[in-house]
């Protein structure tokens, strides 16, 4: 252990408290780490270069900040000997830090990956996006069903730093103050770039009364109080465009002021900087950018349109229709009256160009389509994993791809490894550095030299007994936090993600009734089963507040049940959040990654699984299909019909999911059992009986369709299980084959195709 470390630590926790290490509290010694994190940062140059990517996102889904920034600064096991030492543990450290959820799901979470890669490739990229005062709502459970509570992050001493930048922001009906806060992006062992947050000046916290509503109405006071708490849903708010406006204006003011202080001549602006516009959220910023430089910078609106465009690059992370934005023209005029002439005029522009309804901008409806603002004036259109460029390319965005196929790429996801291997699974890492050394560290692709250990016993013992453990460590953690004891000689099958009905937690939840009422008739698994779920709904959501309660249901009546409960568990873990998925990915047996085909773009929690050593479980959706073209059909369990076979449903409109519940004996049981007096003396009715009939009489994300092979292939992975060497030998593999979906290899393609840094 280096000394200036003991002293330095020493020396922060005598200023602040007066008190030696040993002394202090656990949050007192997450405080005075967390100034030493900063003041080792500080050391680090920032990461310069003439041009610079802004990646701009509505979420930055960043989790607890504290672990992974020791790991990258490379003292964390200097740092937790240290406290060791002093009689303290990191992880009650670790515990003590308050998350930052800055974003709903998925696209979130890439964003925050993002980060970490473009930092730690030495790229000059920063963030841009909202300081919310409250994250994702936090989520309880009371009489089985989610309620939502107000989730502050922010201390006294956190993460952000202030800058004293500022901007003005002009609404139509009011102007006010944006002021930039910064948290550091430290790369792996180099790299160092800033992640700028914008909040408003004259917020006040106070207005949030119960749960999380509030004052919906004095924009100065509100306007970075709260995350939106929707996924993939409708939010026709004016608050939303507030939200967006307030980000883009003031990151545009922010990259133009940045841009002239480098002496760029903004007529060359796309020499010196790329804006990855994450999802249509962000869209404004072609409008307000060409509005800038009409107003202020004397362009021509030709020049304008024509440099912003070779400046913006769009990703599409959805093919949800409800989720596409599209804002009534009426709603942009109250908010941003300025932008209006310029969006006209964009749209007027297209509109000139090609008369097919399905590419303009504004619609007969007077509704602006931000997606098409994207595509028209953006450089780059992309996917997210191959399957889901196909579908924007194909069928989505066909008639944009007619028109510029050029511009169409696809850049499949991928997930830092730092946080989702090194951090959260460190027996794993260790454990591989020992086996194939630590080259996979900087070059992920380096993890298939683990292919050669395939038939060694000792190095598939090893992979095993790390599953075992964390598997040790999760139970205890939910004996602690959810009062349910869980059997770590079970199969842990675990689906983690947001609710939605596409991603069919519901058809996880009629397997499990299935195999409950097979063991009620007699008919015991040879090896125990444990399901666990984490997700949160969102509030304006109702069937996924229903799928919530059945699940809760089901684990009430499953986990009561002497004759059942030997033989399987049921747990929906409460305010899953990025901290309970570090827990939870490494204890986990089987990957449950089942969406409706065509419907999920990539996920990316399927990536996470199997890098700590699960087996997926999916249909062939997302980058679910890129995972079994790397491992093999021998190391994945892939079931459901396919996304053509989908599409073509839609397309005809043929599906009826009475005519499956009609069908077979299997499913009629499965769906009925959520009406049955058992159910019902348990749950609420009018929960179950609305959730009964979706099912019944529309189902819209065809959970029936697929159920039977669902059934079939489960068993079949379960059976499996049992033979633990061939079990062993898919989990190596499918570790093995992770490298690909190192957001590091994501963010060099998204470099070498779109930004061209260096
Ligand atoms: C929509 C809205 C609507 C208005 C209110 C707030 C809000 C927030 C988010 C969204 C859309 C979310 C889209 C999303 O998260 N997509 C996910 O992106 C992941 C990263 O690319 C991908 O792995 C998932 O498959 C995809 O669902």
């Amino acid at each position: 252990m280096k000394q200036e470390l003991v002293q330095e630590l020493s020396k922060l926790t005598k200023k602040a408290y007066r008190k030696e290490i040993g002394e202090c509290t656990d949050a007192q010694i997450y405080q005075c780490v967390l100034q030493l994190v900063k003041n080792r940062m500080e050391d680090r140059p920032i990461t310069r270069g003439k041009k610079k990517v802004y990646y701009i996102s509505m979420e930055f889904l960043i989790g607890k900040l504290l672990s992974n920034n020791l790991i990258n600064l490379g003292i964390y096991d200097e740092v937790k000997e240290l406290l060791e030492k002093n009689g303290k543990s990191i992880t009650a450290i670790e515990e003590a830090e308050p998350e930052p959820s800055l974003g709903n799901g998925g696209l979130g979470r890439l964003a925050a990956c993002f980060l970490d890669s473009m930092a730690t490739l030495e790229l000059p990229g920063d963030g841009i996006g909202l300081n919310y005062h409250f994250g994702l709502f936090k989520q309880v459970f009371k009489e089985h069903l989610q309620k939502a509570e107000k989730n502050k992050w922010i201390e006294k001493k956190s993460w952000l730093e202030t800058t004293g930048k500022r901007f003005e922001v002009a609404f139509g009906d009011r102007k006010v103050t944006s002021v930039l806060y910064d948290i550091d992006v430290i790369g792996y062992e180099r790299g160092h770039n800033k992640l700028h947050l914008f909040d408003v000046e004259s917020l006040d916290e106070k207005l949030v009364k119960k749960g999380i509503d509030f004052d919906k109405t004095a924009i100065e006071k509100n306007l970075t109080l709260f995350l939106y708490p929707d996924d993939s849903d409708e939010a026709g708010n004016l608050l939303r465009i507030y939200q967006e406006y307030f980000m883009v204006s003031s990151g545009a003011q922010y990259i133009i002021q940045e841009l002239k202080e480098q002496g760029c001549d903004l007529h060359h602006m796309d020499q010196y900087a790329a804006i990855q516009i994450n999802d249509t959220h962000p869209t404004l910023v072609i409008p307000e950018l060409i509005r800038i430089l009409t107003w202020d910078e004397g362009f021509t609106i030709d020049d304008a349109v024509k440099v912003v465009s070779k400046t913006c690059a769009y990703t599409n992370h959805t093919i949800l229709a409800e989720a596409l934005e599209t804002w009534p023209l009426a709603y942009i005029e109250k908010v941003v009256p300025q932008l209006v002439p310029i969006i006209k005029e964009l749209s007027a522009r297209v509109a000139k160009r090609y008369k097919n309804p399905k590419v303009q901008i504004i619609d007969a409806d007077k509704r602006v389509h931000m997606a098409h603002i994207d595509i028209h004036y953006g450089y780059s259109i992309n996917g997210v994993a191959a399957i889901h460029t196909d579908i924007l390319k194909n069928t989505e965005l066909n008639h944009f791809y007619r028109i510029y196929p050029e511009k169409f790429n696809n850049k499949t996801n991928g997930i830092t490894f730092r946080r989702w291997l090194l951090s959260c699974n460190r027996e794993l890492a260790a454990l591989l550095t020992e086996t194939i050394g630590d080259g996979y560290k900087q070059n992920a692709e380096e993890l298939e030299k683990l292919l050669a250990q395939k038939e060694n016993g000792k190095v598939l013992n090893a992979i095993d007994d790390i599953k075992q453990q964390k598997k040790k460590e999760l139970a205890a953690y939910i004996q602690e936090k959810e009062g349910i004891s869980l059997d770590t000689d079970s199969i842990f099958d675990i689906q983690i993600k947001r609710l939605h009905e596409y991603k069919r937690q519901q058809m996880n939840a009629l397997y499990i009734i299935h195999k409950y009422l097979e063991i009620k008739g007699g008919k015991k698994p040879s090896t125990p089963m444990t399901f666990i779920f984490g997700a949160k709904a969102a509030p304006a959501y109702v069937i996924a507040q229903d799928i919530i309660h059945l699940l809760l249901v089901l684990s009430e009546i499953v986990n009561n049940d002497p004759e059942v409960s030997p033989y399987m568990k049921v747990v929906m873990v409460e305010n899953y959040n990025v901290s309970y998925a570090e827990k939870l990915i490494p204890a986990c047996d089987i990957s449950e990654q089942i969406s409706l085909a065509s419907k999920e773009a990539s996920g990316t929690g399927n990536m996470k699984f199997m890098l700590n050593g699960a087996v997926t479980l999916g249909t062939m959706d997302g980058a679910n299909v890129e995972i079994r073209e790397l491992v093999g059909d021998d190391n994945i369990y892939v079931f459901g019909k396919d996304s053509e076979t989908v599409i073509e449903h839609y397309a005809k409109a043929d599906y009826v999911s009475a005519d499956y519940y009609k069908k077979s004996p299997v499913i009629k049981e499965a769906v009925d059992f959520i009406v049955s007096e058992q159910a019902l003396a348990v749950g609420h009715k009018k929960n179950l009986e609305r959730l009964y009939k979706e099912l019944l009489n529309k189902d819209w994300f065809m959970t029936l369709l697929d159920l039977e092979d669902y059934i079939k292939v489960k068993d079949k992975a379960f059976k499996d299980y049992e033979n633990r060497k061939k079990w062993k030998k898919m989990m190596l593999v499918n570790i093995a084959k992770a490298g690909f979906f190192s957001s590091d290899r994501t963010i060099a393609e998204y470099n070498r195709d779109i930004w061209k840094l260096k």
